[in-house]
């Protein structure tokens, strides 16, 4: 035996004294069990069979509920994609800093290279950390050369492997990179990516419709990749281009290698699909099965997505030492920029499930989202938690399961593990959220939202973001749906929830 100071602690029989906080002798007798968490696109509560959609089956989805704790009232930190993410890994609101709104395709790195973030946490506490899919956090610190290192990036905040899409399926780059790198570039067909301009002689969706595969119908004109007009100039890099139609297996192919070389040791795995955002090119496999367009096929596709994951935890025998967890990054949208019947085709379904709202709004469906959490043996298996609960949060609550110390930088997360365990439905007593449509604060059964000048409707997609110029105030146990606004009747209550909206924005 080894005279290390963690086996003369055990064999003396003083499991934790003297130790140095973040050491965790008790946990380290059991093993670290792994994390694995599915973060998917515009995916709404409704989207999922398991969270009461009727039109559409999600099989495996429905699984990890079945086997897992499938929460209610689990909140996004923001309606859109980039403030969401932030607060996810970060442990901060997004509100906090004016740089955290959705991401240009050639934003720079938004998270601070060096900082102590979630997976950052993660690594410290002995696991092998990796993120694959969409990032849409910026990269680089200064004009990216796509050519050369790609730096600072995930690998940058604490993540030892990455393979992303940089922002979005819908902006160039519309190429991967892996680590440092775009991954399968031709130094002999260099990659140069614009924002301002269209290179001279490629032809662009605005000008070249005849071109288009799905025609766009807001935005979405500029370069033509696949077939497919984006956010965005391209040229070159030919070798490096993705096919949107092989994306969900590409990425769960990376996953899936990463899980098996690390089988051995903890590994936590940031998991990030593209679908159900636009645009939506789902594979061949999936085409026309759902009954509703490119949307619900691409729902199927990220069902199937999660059934691959799930089924290579079982071949290497880590079901049940692994914690895996589904969510999405803020409520679901129909036409987000591209003619793909979305809207034509939904017939009965309901993406937003009961709620008022959509991907944007500050209404509950802009940020309430499934969230299942399934650790086979520690957690109850078919039950639901109404534990109101941010996702920013996880970082706290995983770094208290690890013994490790939270950092000043993340001072919005909150230990919710007895919660997120499903020994308690005690979590947060409030949470804010934002988006296009303002800040809105929750807190127990009340929902306010301040007035404010914000536009009304969100870009070109006719959403609501719930921005009005006079306050509001819902009764969420008795109008789900936020239909009727209690401002003027109860003054109490809007007095208190803007004096707690006041203090978490000052804290
Ligand atoms: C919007 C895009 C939308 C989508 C969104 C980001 C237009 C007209 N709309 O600006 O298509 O890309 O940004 O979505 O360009 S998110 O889920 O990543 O936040
Ligand atoms: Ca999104």
């Amino acid at each position: 035996m080894k005279y290390s100071r963690r086996n003369f602690l055990k064999a003396a029989g003083v499991m934790s004294a003297g130790l140095a906080f973040g050491e965790n002798v008790l946990a380290d007798e059991k093993k670290k069990p792994n994390v694995v968490i599915i973060y998917t696109d515009d995916l709404g509560y409704g989207d999922v069979s398991c969270y009461g959609a009727t039109e559409i089956e999600t099989p495996n989805i429905d699984r990890l509920a079945k086997e897992g704790l499938r929460f209610t009232n689990t909140h996004t930190a923001s309606a859109t994609c980039t403030p969401s993410r932030y607060a996810l890994l970060t442990g901060e609101y997004p509100w906090r800093r004016e740089d955290t709104g959705i991401a240009a395709g050639d934003a720079n790195m938004i998270i601070e290279a060096g900082r102590h973030t979630w997976p950052e946490s993660m690594r410290r506490a002995g696991y092998k950390t990796a993120v694959v899919g969409k990032w849409h956090l910026g990269l680089g610190d200064s004009k990216i050369d796509w050519n050369k290192k790609i730096a600072p990036g995930p690998l940058e905040i604490g993540f030892d492997y990455s393979f992303i899409i940089p922002a979005t399926g819908d902006r160039v780059p519309c190429v991967y990179v892996e680590n440092h790198e775009v991954a399968n570039l031709d130094e002999d067909d260099p990659l140069y990516v614009s924002f301002k301009k269209p290179f001279k002689g490629l032809p662009t969706g605005k000008k070249n419709p005849e071109l288009l595969n799905m025609k766009h119908s807001h935005g979405h004109n500029n370069a033509i990749i696949n077939g497919v007009g984006r956010i965005g100039y391209m040229k070159g890099g030919a070798s490096a281009v993705w096919n949107d139609r092989t994306m969900a297996a590409k990425l769960v192919d990376k996953a899936c290698d990463f899980m098996y070389e690390n089988k051995n040791n903890p590994f936590f795995l940031y998991f990030c699909t593209h679908d159900v955002h636009v645009p939506r090119l789902p594979n061949e496999e999936f085409r026309g099965k759902s009954g509703m367009g490119p949307r619900g096929d691409a729902i199927l596709q990220l069902d199937w997505t999660v059934g691959m994951l799930l089924e290579e935890l079982e071949e290497m025998g880590l079901k049940d030492d692994t914690v895996v967890m589904f969510s999405s990054d803020n409520g679901p949208v129909l036409d987000d920029g591209y003619q793909d019947k979305a809207v034509e085709k939904l017939g009965d379904h309901e993406p937003w499930g009961p709620y008022r709202g959509a991907k944007y709004s500050r209404y509950q469906a802009g940020t309430l989202v499934p969230f299942i959490l399934r650790w086979p043996g520690e957690v109850p298996a078919g039950k639901t938690s109404d534990a109101l609960i941010s996702q920013t949060d996880l970082f706290a609550s995983f770094a208290a399961m690890n013994n490790q110390k939270m950092p000043k930088t993340a001072p919005d997360s909150k230990n919710v593990l007895p919660a997120l365990l499903g020994k308690t439905e005690n979590a947060r007593k409030y949470l804010a959220i934002d988006a296009i449509g303002g800040l809105a604060v929750v807190g127990g059964r009340w929902k306010f939202m301040p007035a404010n000048d914000e536009p009304k409707t969100a870009w070109q997609t006719g959403i609501d973001t719930g921005a009005r110029r006079k306050p509001q105030l819902y009764d969420l146990k008795n109008d789900m749906a936020e239909k009727n606004n209690l401002a003027d009747k109860m003054p109490g209550v809007v007095e208190d929830l803007s004096q707690k909206l006041e203090e978490i924005l000052n804290g």
